[in-house]
């Protein structure tokens, strides 16, 4: 523990609108990281905490920011932003067991450092990729939007991070919603080891406010009081007036970028002249220079903080080891859910897969009134395939949004509103689209409830499939993507029926769902659907014939091609419509094939790493002493999907579905 030994400030003050508690209140948040961070780098020396990425120089941002909003404002840190953790007061022990992996940390043991959140404190901790907070942050505050709460949402990102894709997309949408956003961008001069002059060449990063329409500042983020004045302005004007404001704190990194990379890159002159401005240091000196720290008071403020790190760290290294059984990880990959299974009873309509789905949207938004769904063109143009035709009118903008084309920021967006508890559908436009958003559906909303016990009630439309010319880039079934990704739930309803009522369940269920619904079905295929709102649960498939001699396992459009080809067949057969993938019903397909011994299995998707090939293995492991035959898949060609109809109709699974056949049955 140092005593300042500043004689004058590099930093100049300006505290005419503070009183002397307020400016102590400040040099207490402020010192508080700096003095845990001088402990942690003892215990990583001695290798008794992980991985440190050092906010040493940079306290002044954390804490300025962090001070300026409300407790109950939502605060999006990142991995050198120590003093939002502190400054929220959080007990250190949890901090400190977080880091080592403990139960009494945020995510037993799942996550380390920074990475967790806690609705406790309102705070939403990073994932890796760093770009996602951004478009989170819009969720949760296109929540408070909605639920009128005037809170202000403030989100950080390093200079590095601003080059990523999320950065553009968060900046471009919280513009077009107006929503109330503090994106704090920390300039610490380097992302790793590499200099903003590498990384981007406008002359600031503020400048990049005005492509989005947005005002953006520039904010000495080494001082203290010039962060929490400029910041408690903008937030109390923020609140008045929704809308997103770009900052950018002028600081600098003086230590590596995480504690074993060194900072041998950065010149001599740039560490001397940026340690001159030590935002504690000089802060300290000032505080003295004006009598409002005695040298006394000083060291009793310090010898307090150092006992509170020390009593806590003790805490946490009493604590045992986290340790937990195979069941419990397990449980926690996805929220519990006990679905309300309404069966469906009463008149029905003769309606295409496209209304069916339509319908069961249209009952989630009556059900749920703040149900929101998002997407590109879903407003008044009704959505490229018109499945939220007229939701406009009846619903209002606020609910039915069209959303600029970009699938990363509004799936994000869609797990902040998680946050804020509020229902998401997302519509991708083509399945394909995915791609464009594939990090937030992998990375946010599968892995969140495991890791911080945040649901992700989210789903995903996910328009799919072949069959209609339409080539490589909206012709695929790409639900194998996600199936192998724990913490989704996958669904595929092949009927108008079993669409509306897996749609109901989907909506219902707080677990993240993307729901495949196969476009060249939405017009072509009619049937009788129950009228009244009803339920199917994940999970179940469904046995559309019944017989012994032979098992089709099938789902989407593969249970059509199925039933076409049986057509023309005189063949016992159990056919075995799987309906939901994630979670799959082995139980049905088990007990088919142990009674028929010969199974085929047939999906649209290609065949290498698809579900197809999951199953086989399942049965192979589970069914084996019981099969006569080897399992049969059968899937598209090892191709991506092209676009003339004779090739199309040449790499689709059906091709090749009647030789299969035969095979299956000769051998
Ligand atoms: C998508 C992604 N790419 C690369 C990385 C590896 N990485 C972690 S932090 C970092 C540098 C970030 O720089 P910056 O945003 O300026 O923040 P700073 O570390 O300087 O605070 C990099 C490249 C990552 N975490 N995520």
């Amino acid at each position: 523990m140092s005593i300042s030994n500043y004689s004058s400030t590099v930093i100049k003050y300006n505290s005419k609108n503070f009183t002397n508690e307020e400016l102590l209140n400040l040099y207490k948040r402020l010192i508080k990281p700096r003095l845990i961070e001088e402990k942690m780098l003892i215990l990583l020396r001695q290798g008794k905490i992980s991985k440190w990425f050092s906010g040493i120089g940079q306290e002044a941002i954390s804490v300025g920011v962090c001070a300026a909003l409300d407790e109950e404002e939502y605060i999006l840190p990142m991995h050198r932003n120590l003093g939002v953790f502190t400054t929220r007061d959080i007990p250190l022990y949890r901090l400190f067991s977080q880091w080592q992996g403990k139960m009494n940390g945020f995510t037993k043991g799942r996550d380390r450092s920074f990475h967790f959140g806690t609705n406790e404190f309102n705070i939403v901790g990073m994932i890796s990729h760093l770009g996602p907070q951004l478009g989170v942050a819009n969720g949760i505050a296109l929540g408070e939007l909605l639920q009128k709460t005037n809170k202000v949402t403030a989100v950080f990102s390093g200079d590095g991070g601003t080059s990523e894709g999320d950065f553009h997309e968060a900046l471009n949408v919280a513009a077009v919603w107006s929503l109330p956003v503090l994106f704090c961008v920390e300039n610490n001069g380097y992302g790793l080891s590499t200099p903003s002059s590498e990384q981007f060449v406008c002359k600031h990063i503020a400048d990049k406010g005005i492509g989005y329409g947005m005002d953006s500042y520039i904010i000495d983020g080494n001082n203290i009081l010039e962060v929490y004045s400029m910041v408690s302005t903008l937030v109390r004007s923020i609140r008045k007036n929704p809308r997103p404001i770009l900052l950018e704190f002028k600081t600098f990194r003086m230590r590596g970028h995480e504690e074993a990379s060194g900072t041998k890159y950065v010149s001599k002159e740039l560490m001397k002249h940026w340690a001159l401005k030590d935002p504690v240091e000089n802060y300290q000196a000032f505080l003295r220079e004006e009598g409002i720290l005695s040298e006394k008071h000083e060291v009793e403020i310090k010898t307090a903080i150092v006992h509170e790190i020390n009593t806590h760290l003790k805490m946490a290294f009493n604590e045992p080891s986290v340790d937990s059984t195979e069941m419990d990880e397990l449980e926690d990959v996805y929220q519990k859910f006990e679905l309300n299974e309404i069966k469906p009873t009463g008149p029905t309509n003769n309606i295409r897969l496209v209304d069916a789905i339509r319908n069961s949207l249209h009952e989630g938004l009556q059900r749920h009134d703040d149900l929101v769904i998002m997407g590109q063109d879903i407003a008044e143009y009704g959505g490229v395939f018109k499945a939220t035709e007229g939701f406009v009118d009846e619903f209002g903008k606020d609910r039915i949004r069209n959303t600029p084309i970009c699938e990363s920021s509004i799936i994000e967006s869609s797990f902040g509103m998680s946050i804020k508890n509020i229902k998401t559908i997302v519509e991708l436009q083509f399945s394909d689209f995915v791609t464009s958003g594939f990090n937030p559906v992998i990375n946010l909303l599968a892995k969140s409830f495991y890791r911080w016990a945040q649901q992700s009630d989210v789903v995903l439309r996910m328009p799919c499939g072949a069959g209609i010319e339409a080539g490589p880039f909206h012709s695929q079934s790409n639900e194998a993507w996600f199936t192998k990704t724990p913490g989704l739930k996958v669904v595929f309803p092949a009927f108008p029926q079993d669409a509306k009522g897996l749609m109901a369940t989907a909506i219902e269920d707080p677990n993240p769902v993307l729901f495949f619904e196969h476009k060249a079905l939405y017009r072509s295929y009619y049937q009788d659907v129950t009228s009244a709102y009803f339920t199917i649960p994940f999970g179940k498939a469904a046995l559309l014939k019944q017989g012994n001699g032979l098992t089709i396992v099938t789902y989407g459009m593969g249970v059509h091609w199925a039933l076409e080809e049986l057509e023309n067949r005189e063949l016992s057969v159990d056919l075995i419509d799987l309906r939901t993938l994630q979670p799959l019903d082995t139980e049905t397909i088990y007990t088919s094939v142990r009674k028929t011994g010969r199974v085929l299995i047939l999906q649209e998707d290609s065949i290498f790493g698809g579900i197809a090939s999951d199953i086989s293995a399942l049965i192979s492991e589970h069914c084996f002493k019981e099969l006569d035959a080897p399992v049969k898949r059968v899937g598209g060609m090892e191709t991506p999907i092209p676009f003339a109809k004779n090739l199309e109709k040449k790499y689709l699974a059906n091709f090749r579905l009647k030789k299969a056949l035969d095979d299956l049955l000769a051998y």
